[in-house]
């Protein structure tokens, strides 16, 4: 009996500090969309704070296979916020731009002169990586691979952070339309670690991976580059996208994740395939709630691209702060199956001069029996009024207080069952 006892405390203080973690909850729980091939369907998550302080939340269609490792994520969407800590940066200068989908205000602008933007620093060192889109506007000098002390100057879109002591250095990098560089930073330091020369005008998707002292550069998913090893035992992310003293960037930046994590190959294909917004739109997909308060989200289902059937997915929801908490929200995807017509193709009104319409339609496949109903707009089928049934394909509507010059509206609806 007494070491039931001692099992339950013990659960006991392993679960209650998880189940503390957010006040967040959510409904519906699945959130279900039907649509047939080809068109949208409008849902409304309500998200509520059940806890006792106000919270800030978001949602975020990020592929979960990510979400694990992922510290901030900048969309750039109309803003500059962190959709994980709700930290919006420290900025100088800057400006939004078309996004590569040419959305506008979707990208963050710099003017390669003196723009800068701080993000959220996450001191993350030794294993991470850092993920995104962008497009350089301009060439610049490219360095060669190698251990230098001299200060080099680049398109620095970011800027690496100085240390003082010997055994640390803060992780940079140089982008222009002729290549991408890997350049860090200490007292008297300053090596580039990997040099890759290459035509990146355009909107290209970038992941440097730092692991084992070394980095790796992967462009549109693919390895390009691994560097040399850092002859430093700890490497620190920097923070200051756009540049500083030894030059600027000029060009977009899009979609920026920090990840506390070398990635793996699955998640890097994953980054790279992803598309904020391609799937769900979501309004609005970040706000405030106070103590006790709900609010309703609207999620639009606009993949296009799906065929018939049910498809799972999910959402992720968000408690943004210092310490972010996530939460899958399921998703279901009914599509439904319009290879069974359920209108005739054709319907043909003959009038006998006195009102009484004879309406004549071809055969639907499988159709056990039809409804018929008129009105005065197509565009208002509310006005619609049943006139009456038949497992035929003709029907009969006599003369009634409609005059026979009036206009009015036929509908025929075939029924499988
Ligand atoms: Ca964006």
């Amino acid at each position: 009996m007494q070491r039931y006892i001692m099992c339950l405390v013990a659960l006991a203080v392993v679960v209650l500090p998880l189940a503390a973690q957010t006040d967040l909850t959510y409904d519906p729980s699945p959130l279900v969309f039907n649509a047939v091939p080809g068109q949208f369907d409008s849902k409304f998550l309500n998200v509520t704070n059940t806890g006792g302080v106000g919270r800030d939340y978001s949602l975020l269609t990020n592929p979960p296979v990510l979400l694990g490792d992922l510290v901030s994520y900048y969309p750039f969407d109309n803003g500059r916020v962190d959709l994980l800590t709700n930290w919006s940066g420290a900025v100088s200068g800057t400006y939004l731009g078309h996004d590569r989908l040419n959305r506008p205000l979707q990208a963050m602008g710099f003017d390669g002169v003196n723009d800068n933007y701080n993000t959220w620093d996450s001191n993350l060192s030794n294993a991470f990586s850092v993920s995104f889109w962008a497009r350089p506007l301009r060439n610049q000098p490219m360095i060669a691979q190698g251990y230098y002390n001299a200060a080099q100057t680049a398109d620095y879109l970011l800027w690496p952070d100085w240390y003082a002591s010997g055994s640390e250095e803060g992780l940079g990098l140089a982008l222009g339309k002729n290549g991408l560089m890997v350049i860090n930073h200490a007292a008297a330091y300053m090596p580039v670690l990997l040099s890759y020369s290459a035509d990146l005008s355009g909107w290209n998707h970038y992941v440097i991976v730092f692991s084992g002292q070394t980095p790796s550069l992967y462009v549109n998913g693919v390895l390009v580059s691994t560097g040399l090893p850092s002859p430093r035992p700890t490497t620190y992310l920097s923070s200051l996208y756009g540049g500083a003293a030894y030059g600027f960037y000029k060009g977009f930046l899009d979609d920026l994740c920090v990840y506390n994590a070398a990635l793996t190959e699955a998640q890097i294909q994953a980054s790279y395939q992803f598309t904020d917004m391609a799937r769900f739109q979501i309004q609005p997909r970040m706000g405030a709630l106070a103590a006790g308060t709900s609010t309703a989200v609207a999620v639009r289902m606009v993949d296009t691209s799906l065929v018939a059937g049910v498809y799972g997915d999910a959402l992720t929801l968000c408690q943004m702060g210092s310490a972010p908490v996530t939460t899958p929200v399921p998703v279901v995807i009914n599509v439904g199956d319009t290879t069974v017509p359920l209108a005739p193709a054709d319907l043909a009104i003959s009038y006998d001069g006195l009102g009484n319409a004879l309406l004549q339609w071809s055969p639907v496949a499988s159709a056990t029996h039809y409804k018929v109903y008129s009105g005065p707009d197509p565009y208002h089928p509310e006005y619609f009024s049943y006139l009456g049934h038949t497992t035929s394909t003709s029907f009969s509507h006599a003369a009634d207080a409609d005059p026979p010059s009036s206009r009015r509206f036929f509908v025929v609806v075939a029924y499988l069952e």
